[in-house]
């Protein structure tokens, strides 16, 4: 055939390097990629509008699979195209990249996969028909299985196939997704009206009509307040503060500026971001721009209202946006899309012209709308008070920690170099007192907690704070808590549980790492966190010697320990003590058995998997007791308690 010159070969190979390798083009060949052929197709007629030519879009979804998307701009051209001798309608969809206004300077596009062009979807269809109304005529070209055109061009030129108005103008493309590529070649009708109804939001006065054929449906999609409706629609849910979005606009430069906000009684605010109707979801500079400007003019008024008062310090910008729902939506004829995704916002010119924009056209409202402005400025001081009382109270608890630390019962010890110092932290007074006796003075502290410390898994933060022992120990231990632990300042190597080898010394122990795994995690990361272990039974018994039976004493720190001995030396047992705490020990035993580093047996604490540690300490501190207990029990047994 004609068409099949030597150029035709190579646009063919191009369009078969896109069926070999699909997923370079669309993403994917699942349902995300074929619709996205769907937007390809539509972003030429959404470009064909933003360039002031068109301001209707069809979308029909056709009885035999088919999709069919037309316009009403000028059509694509159908001369002779300078330099491939074909018609430039054909370059559009025969070429790959070929959509010389898509790879010109003035769409730059974010995402990776916007503006592929159109030849894309036709080298992934079976069948695409294209229709151009330019001039009072029609004119129609076909592909078949992945872009072979179909008709037979005259003098290079295609065929005109009917007449029309001459001021009827437009493009027609409908395709058929190539099921040989898809997963599955069926659209959603969800996901479109979903595209259809945000592409009418960003694009104010746009009709887009959607059609199913088969569901015999048909939707209007045309927003007369554009981003203004977008506002209200994401805020239908919520409670508004005042009843109208705020809508502002202006142009700076040769850069279009819209922005429209609402506050809500929620307390997070929501800002979506578009330059060229393409969401920038990591923001950038027209987001830095929209809240220089908000910040600045709010807490002008606020002063100029008395909302502020002299000696008042700023808003915060965090208390400014509080609640608020907005959408920034700029167009900028140099984009710079930064970031991995592509999905931020570079060019500083957009910072400028969003802040001067709104910085402006927001004090024109609200010159208007004062009793709205003063809707917004108590909704912001609100958050300004919350905020102060809540730094208050922070400082209030850390001051109070500064304070116990003098009146708590913290023995410490001389030596200041943490590298070699140890705590122990003991259960209860009277062992608290024997402790003091028998440590080593010089590298050994000891801060002794009366009772039960807290279950910090149920209580709150405020009640965490005050509690004594809590407070007591976070003084002792000079690396404080949450975002202002520093394990630098951390004045101990080693921080030694000592409890009771019984079920509620284990019960003890176990609040304390819970209290350490939420609140001072890296302790037990770091390996700082230890059981001491002090020894359950104390056995004499007696041993022939080389002339006489000579008397033996030997510690045995769990049943297992005592089961082996008996076992062995059983005949020979004289006495057995069995401890029932630490403080039936004296001074001169616990040393040797629980204190002295060249004796004592220490379990350091690990956390070997950091989500089978949050299900122990929850199944620990719920309230639901049978298995709390069992789980005690048992780890009452071993000596090592892995968490
Ligand atoms: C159903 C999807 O694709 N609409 C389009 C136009 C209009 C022009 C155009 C498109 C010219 C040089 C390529 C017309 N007149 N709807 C659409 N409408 N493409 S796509 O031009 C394509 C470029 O190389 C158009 C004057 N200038 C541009």
């Amino acid at each position: 055939m004609e068409q099949y010159n030597g150029s035709q070969i190579v646009i063919l190979e191009g369009l078969e390097a896109v069926r070999k390798r699909p997923g370079m083009y669309i993403g994917s060949t699942g349902t995300r990629g074929l619709h996205h052929l769907i937007w390809e197709i539509l972003d030429n007629g959404i470009d064909e509008h933003l360039a002031g030519f068109c301001n209707q879009i069809g979308i029909t979804l056709q009885k035999d699979g088919g999709i069919t998307i037309e316009d009403n701009g000028r059509g694509v051209p159908v001369d002779l195209h300078p330099t491939k001798h074909i018609p430039t309608v054909r370059v559009v969809y025969t070429i790959l990249h070929a959509g010389g206004k898509f790879a010109s300077d003035v769409y730059k596009v974010s995402g990776g996969l916007h503006g592929v062009g159109a030849s894309v979807v036709n080298a992934l269809s079976s069948k695409m028909i294209v229709e151009v109304k330019r001039d009072g005529k029609v004119y129609r070209d076909e592909y078949e299985h992945g872009g072979h055109p179909t008709i037979e061009l005259e003098n290079g030129l295609l065929p005109v196939v009917g007449t029309c108005a001459k001021s009827k103008t437009g493009t027609k493309v409908t395709f058929y997704p190539d099921a040989e590529i898809f997963e599955t070649v069926e659209f959603k009708s969800e996901t479109i009206k979903k595209k259809l109804q945000e592409i009418a939001f960003l694009n104010k006065n746009l009709k887009l009509t959607y059609k199913d054929e088969k569901a015999g449906e048909t939707i209007v999609y045309q927003e007369q307040y554009g981003i203004q409706s977008y506002v209200k629609y994401l805020t239908r849910d919520l409670t508004p503060l005042h009843d109208d979005a705020i809508y502002v606009e202006g142009t700076s430069g040769d850069i279009e500026v819209e922005v429209a906000f609402q506050y809500t009684t929620n307390y997070s605010e929501q800002i979506n971001a578009y330059c060229n109707r393409i969401n920038v979801v990591d923001g950038g500079t027209l987001v830095t721009g929209f809240k220089t400007a908000l910040t600045r003019v709010m807490n002008q008024y606020a002063r100029e209202l008395g909302v502020l008062k002299e000696k008042d310090e700023n808003f915060d910008g965090k208390d400014i946006r509080n609640g608020i729902v907005a959408i920034i939506s700029i167009k900028h004829p140099d984009p710079q899309f930064e970031g991995q995704t592509k999905t931020k916002l570079g060019n500083s010119d957009a910072k400028s012209a969003v802040d001067d924009i709104f910085y402006t056209e927001v004090q024109r409202y609200f010159d208007k709308n004062v009793e709205i402005l003063k809707v917004i400025l108590e909704n912001s001081l609100k958050s300004y008070n919350a905020r102060k009382a809540s730094d208050k109270a922070r400082t209030a608890v850390l001051k109070q920690l500064n304070d116990v630390d003098t009146k708590s019962k913290l023995a410490s010890c001389s030596s200041k170099k943490p590298e070699e110092c140890e705590v122990y932290i003991v259960e209860g007074d009277s062992a608290g007192g024997t402790v003091k006796t028998a440590r080593n003075r010089r590298t050994q502290a000891v801060l002794p907690l009366r009772g039960k410390i807290l279950n910090v898994e149920k209580a709150t933060l405020e009640k965490i704070l005050v509690n004594n022992e809590i407070k007591s120990m976070i003084a002792a231990l000079g690396c404080g808590i949450g975002d202002e632990f520093d394990i630098s300042k951390l004045k101990y190597d080693k921080i030694i549980i000592l409890t009771d080898a019984d079920v509620d010394g284990a019960h003890i122990s176990t609040l304390l790492l819970t209290f350490f795994y939420r609140f001072m995690p890296e302790l037990i990361k770091e390996g700082k966190i230890y059981r001491g272990m002090p020894p359950l039974y104390r056995v004499e018994y007696e041993k022939q010697g080389k002339s006489r039976k000579v008397k033996h004493m030997e510690y045995l720190y769990n049943d297992f320990e005592l089961e082996k001995f008996r076992k062995r030396e059983g005949n020979k047992i004289i006495a057995l003590q069995r401890y029932k705490g630490l403080g039936e020990m004296d001074a001169h035993q616990l040393w040797e058995t629980t204190l002295d580093p060249e004796q004592r047996q220490l379990a350091r604490i690990e956390i070997t998997d950091t989500v089978e540690a949050d299900e122990i300490t929850t199944t620990l501190m719920s309230s639901n007791v049978p298995p709390r207990r069992a789980f005690i029990m048992e780890e009452a047994q071993y000596a090592n308690l892995d968490i």
